[in-house]
């Protein structure tokens, strides 16, 4: 499998591996299709006294009581997880030696979904979570730096994986910009650590 490590000469600041072709393009179709049917939810943030809807769509699978809040104010509960999620979840642990008890969705029904300049830092994650994020669906630019440094973009593929390693999301901040060309919807799901529940 192809892997671009970013430690090492390309961008030697970047705590992050890429694999462009984790899953085969039927793979992450048919991954996409099981997708769409997930409960999603439309949820309320509030940001400087401001509610507001979440500039994507949510969800949230994984272990009992692995309960999620972020922004001290988006509370998410976890739904079981479904057979395809908990496999997905095996084979990014396989792969990179990370486990996982929750997966966070986020879609982008076009390009003005998104979601800011943040690093995952809830501390239900426990200290220095690894996180991996998958993509499937629309081609979308992904946005990584360092604290105060300059961003490196990532054209996340369908059937692409991310993997923040631990210590990222002390160090790096993330973004996927919003844009004006058309796009149609993109599906992340994120697989992260959590101190609480089991299984
Ligand atoms: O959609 C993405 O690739 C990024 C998602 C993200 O940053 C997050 O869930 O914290």
């Amino acid at each position: 499998m192809q892997q671009l490590n970013l430690f090492a000469e390309l961008a030697p600041v970047l705590p992050v591996t890429y694999y462009p072709d984790f899953l085969s393009f039927e793979q992450a179709n048919e991954l996409y299709q099981h997708c769409l049917q997930l409960q999603w939810q439309q949820n309320q943030i509030r940001i400087a006294g401001k509610t507001m809807p979440v500039p994507r769509l949510e969800c949230l699978y994984g272990d009992k009581n692995c309960d999620y809040l972020y922004s001290n104010s988006v509370f998410l509960k976890p739904l079981i997880w479904t057979d395809n999620l908990a496999n997905l979840r095996d084979r990014i642990t396989a792969l990179t030696g990370y486990k996982f008890r929750i997966v966070i969705g986020n879609q982008y029904r076009s390009g003005q979904d998104s979601i800011g300049w943040h690093a995952d830092t809830d501390s239900s994650m426990g200290y220095q979570p690894a996180i991996a994020s998958l993509s499937l669906g629309s081609c979308r630019k992904f946005q990584i730096k360092p604290r105060n440094g300059k961003p490196t973009d990532f054209w996340l593929e369908h059937g692409s994986l991310l993997v923040m390693h631990p210590g990222c999301q002390s160090t790096h901040l993330h973004q996927l910009p919003k844009t004006n060309k058309v796009v149609s919807t993109r599906i992340n799901l994120t697989f992260r650590p959590h101190t609480g529940g089991g299984r």
